[in-house]
């Protein structure tokens, strides 16, 4: 990844690599987390930061990839050529997305085989949001406006992330995700100005998006397991329900903007609280889909591991140049 080749042995930050025993170590590691300095890939650190930075890394580069599915169903069918190069270049920029996640993930030692091995066996879970089905054209915008927009909301606190590569990747997918939002905002805003036909499809798109995209910020704060220690770590900033309430406050006023009504009738504004009220949504719903059963978890899945069984003579050929380019190295040294 673009940053990682900064990260080399020998530029190890003093407060940690002048300590060697373990608990030297540990008490290194919680002044730097006391201090909100970043750890580093060659920096000493518990196993537990590692094993849930690796959860959580890996978790957002699966969502990343499946998160291409819903949306490049529809690059064949953009209504406009313009529509279409964005669309295209939209769902490649989540590609890349991808790309750099697992890269931050391997600077932690793991290896890319296990991580992707582990999604195609349905270990290891993606974004809830990525297995709802994309119906019509609106669902493409929609999709930039809210769960872009959910992305970003909950993306932008990663960029302070304590662990320096993902905070760092998470920089530049922030500027990626947000002009996302604004293409997705856009492509609604000339619905919204077009035909009956089409105010009507993006009203029915928000309908069944709304409430699956509250969903992706994660269980409510009482039931989330890892928030605590993933924000004593300062690997998470601020907690699900926070997210979600400044999402919901964000987007109300855009909904305005764009003329569409958000489907839920307890959204109404709590001057006490000074934030939008809304309605309970359905968890078990969410568990129901994050355990496999959601209306596309199968499809989605299956199409992920055609994708990659069809890609392994790609990988066997990268693999077979590499090969080629170290041999043809050597013996240009020896010679
Ligand atoms: N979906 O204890 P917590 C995008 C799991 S990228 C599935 O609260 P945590 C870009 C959670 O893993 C979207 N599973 O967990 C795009 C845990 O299970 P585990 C992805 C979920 O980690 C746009 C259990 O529930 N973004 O949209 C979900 O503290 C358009 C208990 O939950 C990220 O991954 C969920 N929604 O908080 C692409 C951001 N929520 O692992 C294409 C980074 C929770 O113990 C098109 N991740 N779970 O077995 C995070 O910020 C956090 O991991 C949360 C969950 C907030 C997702």
């Amino acid at each position: 990844m673009y940053t990682q080749s900064l990260d080399l042995p020998g530029q190890t930050p003093a407060a940690l690599a002048s300590v060697d025993t373990p608990d030297k170590r540990q008490a290194a590691f919680d002044a730097r987390m006391a201090e909100d300095a970043k750890i580093e890939p060659m920096d000493w650190m518990p196993d537990a930061y590692r094993k849930t930075l690796v959860r959580q890394i890996s978790q957002h580069a699966h969502s990343e990839i499946i998160g291409m599915q819903p949306e490049g169903n529809w690059i064949s069918r953009a209504p406009s050529l313009k529509r279409k190069a964005i669309l295209l270049a939209k769902v490649q920029d989540e590609g890349g997305h991808g790309l750099y996640l697992y890269s931050a993930a391997e600077t932690l030692n793991a290896s890319r085989d296990d991580l992707v091995d582990a999604l195609h066996a349905g270990r290891a879970k993606y974004s809830s949001i990525f297995n709802y089905p994309t119906l019509t054209w609106a669902d493409v915008g929609v999709i930039g406006w809210l769960v872009d927009g959910a992305a970003i909301m909950n993306q932008i606190p990663l960029c302070r992330c304590s662990y320096g590569p993902y905070a760092r990747a998470m920089i530049r997918i922030c500027k990626e995700e947000s002009f996302h939002q604004r293409q997705g905002f856009d492509a609604l805003l000339a619905m919204m100005r077009g035909t009956q036909a089409q105010r009507d499809m993006v009203q029915d798109a928000v309908n069944r998006w709304w409430f699956p995209v509250l969903m992706m910020f994660g269980p409510p704060d009482a039931a989330s397991t890892n928030s605590a220690q993933t924000m004593a770590w300062g690997i998470k900033r601020i907690s699900n329900d926070d997210l979600r309430q400044k999402f919901v406050d964000a987007t109300v006023e855009q909904a305005k903007v764009l003329g569409v009504t958000l489907p839920d009738p307890g959204l109404v504004w709590n001057a006490e609280r000074g934030h939008y009220d809304y309605s309970p949504l359905d968890w078990d719903e969410f568990w129901r889909v994050i355990n496999g059963d959601g209306p596309c978890n199968r499809e989605r899945l299956a199409t992920r591991v055609k994708a990659h069984e069809d890609g392994a003579w790609v990988r066997d050929a990268a693999l077979a140049h590499a090969r080629k380019r170290a041999r043809r190295d050597a013996s240009a040294k020896a010679a």
